[in-house]
């Protein structure tokens, strides 16, 4: 196995001064200039004190610097910690206690709000957007780094912060194998090569944007179209000097709204790929009926990297995911029993390959209790694998919202507005809107009179990420629960299902 670190370095000597980065109204950047940038940020970082096995949390806007410090971090054999830029002080209090990182590095507009972090055990640099800040002077001045200590597939490579259905985050431990392999395998399910200009406008401090995208496009030596949001007139302008879109259902919808998606606007690209939330069937047909391109729709989970997808040459099915991606094995069990069920029954979906995750870090008894004895991770996601083999999400067993592609856990927004004064309880949902898939909404029960839903909503400022914030809250004069006490959701769902019908995005 190579390390995407090694594997950038030996793509990078050979697409030398072939564009990687291209951003609109800003200079383009080679091959060459990054593998420079990062060899002086592997300078810098061994400078701070960064050894293998430490942590380099990051909480920065998107920029090709901020890829380079995930290079220069794998490089030197640290373990990169890519944090949301929506966290708030108090989410990433948690993070840094949890991952106790060796380097924080953050937007220097936020230096100050975090300059009581550093110590003898933790450094704070800061980098911006523009690459501005003392991370990137520190670089300047470092002494550039060649050598990379050697990592092997078990080694750490990343943390993923991804919240849980009982109260705190979980830190999962991806591997460099885990990374390599992903890479490997979606290269070459999507065909992806050098010959490609992919639209990068996903965030990278996930793993859609930066372990499917980014490393895509760094291993293959394609060029991304580096852009700092979705704006899907912007996409569409681009999509003629394109190949590839990789989005969140969300991009697909918004891509819609505009007139001027059409076979002739979408007519030089290759390959429309979707995932991190379910894409609607319909939005799926849909786009087909406006452009002749089938949405490519694939699977995966922090945890997993990608499980699956719809093939490049053969069926892409609406309302499917496709099938296991190679060397990965899926399976579907009893929810009850854990016993294996035959096709085209409902069921837990469980995973194992060189994808899945090492565990969660510090928590042994919570990896435990998602792993099988046999080495299947179960992913909490609720499907069935069809007659044509192809795998169909059909829900969740596990409490959990995608927003727009991010997840948010309804318990933590709940314990967020269970501690407001005036509120007896609450709970948090996800319901139909029209542009982000489902939002989130809170049914809160107040203690007494004059508890009002906007003073709910601003509450919650400054304690939770914006994302998780409940786009409306009702007040409710009880919660509806089953004979055993427990709070029906799917109830709270259905009696509010039209809520967001008429929400223009
Ligand atoms: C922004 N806002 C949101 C979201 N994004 N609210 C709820 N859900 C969201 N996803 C809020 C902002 O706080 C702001 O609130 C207002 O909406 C507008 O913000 P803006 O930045 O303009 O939003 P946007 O640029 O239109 O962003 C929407 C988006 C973005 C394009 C859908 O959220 C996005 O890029 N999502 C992709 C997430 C992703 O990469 N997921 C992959 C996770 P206010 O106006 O109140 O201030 S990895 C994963 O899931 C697995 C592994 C997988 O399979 O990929
Ligand atoms: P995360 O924990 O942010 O990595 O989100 C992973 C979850 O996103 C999965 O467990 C699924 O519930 C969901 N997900 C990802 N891709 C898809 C998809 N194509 N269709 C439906 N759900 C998806």
């Amino acid at each position: 196995m190579q390390t995407i670190h090694e594997q950038f370095v030996q793509t990078a000597e050979v697409m030398q001064g072939k564009t990687l980065f291209e951003r609109p109204g800003q200079a383009d950047i080679s091959f060459l200039q990054m593998r420079e940038t990062v060899e002086r940020l592997a300078g810098a970082l061994t400078a701070l004190g960064v050894s293998p096995g430490d942590r380099v949390a990051v909480q920065v806007e998107k920029s090709p610097e901020a890829i380079a410090l995930y290079l220069a971090t794998l490089q030197v054999g640290g373990i990169f910690l890519p944090l949301n830029t929506a966290y708030t002080g108090a989410e990433i209090d948690y993070f840094i206690g949890d991952a106790a990182p060796r380097l924080f590095v953050c937007d220097p507009a936020q230096a100050e709000a975090h300059s009581h972090r550093a110590g003898d055990a933790l450094a704070v640099e800061t980098l911006g957007a523009q690459a501005e800040g003392s991370l990137m002077a520190r670089a300047a001045e470092a002494t550039p780094r060649e050598d990379r200590h050697p990592c092997g597939p078990d080694d750490r490579a990343a943390i993923l912060y991804t919240s849980g259905t009982t109260g705190r985050s979980k830190g999962a431990v991806l591997t460099h194998g885990n990374l390599a392999s992903n890479t490997e395998a979606l290269l070459d399910c999507w065909r992806f090569t050098a010959e490609d200009r992919l639209i990068h406008a996903l965030p990278i401090f996930h793993t859609h944007g930066l372990f499917v995208a980014a490393n895509m496009a760094l291993v293959a030596g394609s060029t991304m179209i580096f852009l700092t949001k979705f704006d899907a007139e912007q996409a569409i302008d681009l999509m003629e000097r394109a190949t590839v879109l990789m989005g969140v259902p969300t991009f697909y919808t918004r891509l819609m709204k505009s007139e001027r998606l059409s076979r002739e606007t979408t007519g030089g690209m290759r390959l429309f790929v979707s995932g991190s939330a379910p894409l609607l069937a319909e939005d799926h047909r849909a786009f087909t009926d406006r452009t002749g391109h089938k949405i490519l729709e694939r699977y995966g989970m922090t945890e997993t990297c990608m499980i699956a997808s719809n093939l490049y040459e053969g069926d892409r099915i609406a309302g499917a995911v496709g099938m296991a991606l190679p060397g990965i094995s899926i399976r579907i069990t009893d929810r009850e029993t854990g016993a294996e069920l035959p096709q085209c029954e409902i069921g837990l979906i469980e995973v194992k390959g060189p994808n899945v995750f090492e565990g969660y870090w510090n928590m042994p008894e919570k990896t435990a209790a998602e792993f099988r004895p046999d080495g299947f991770f179960i992913t909490g996601d609720l499907g069935m694998i069809g007659e044509d083999g192809y795998l169909r999400i059909v829900g969740r067993d596990k409490d959990l919202v995608i927003s727009g592609g991010y997840n948010v856990y309804p318990k933590e927004v709940e314990e967020a507005i269970d501690a407001l004064p005036g509120v007896l309880e609450s709970a948090v949902i996800g319901l139909p809107h029209p542009d982000l898939g489902e939002a989130v909404t809170a049914v809160v029960v107040p203690k007494g009179d004059g508890l009002e839903a906007d003073s709910i909503r601003a509450a919650l400022e400054g304690t939770l990420a914006r994302f998780k914030q409940p786009k409306r809250v009702i007040l409710a004069e009880a919660l509806p629960r089953n004979v055993m006490g427990k709070v029906q959701k799917a109830e709270l769902r259905k009696t509010h299902a039209d809520l967001y019908a008429k929400t223009m995005a």
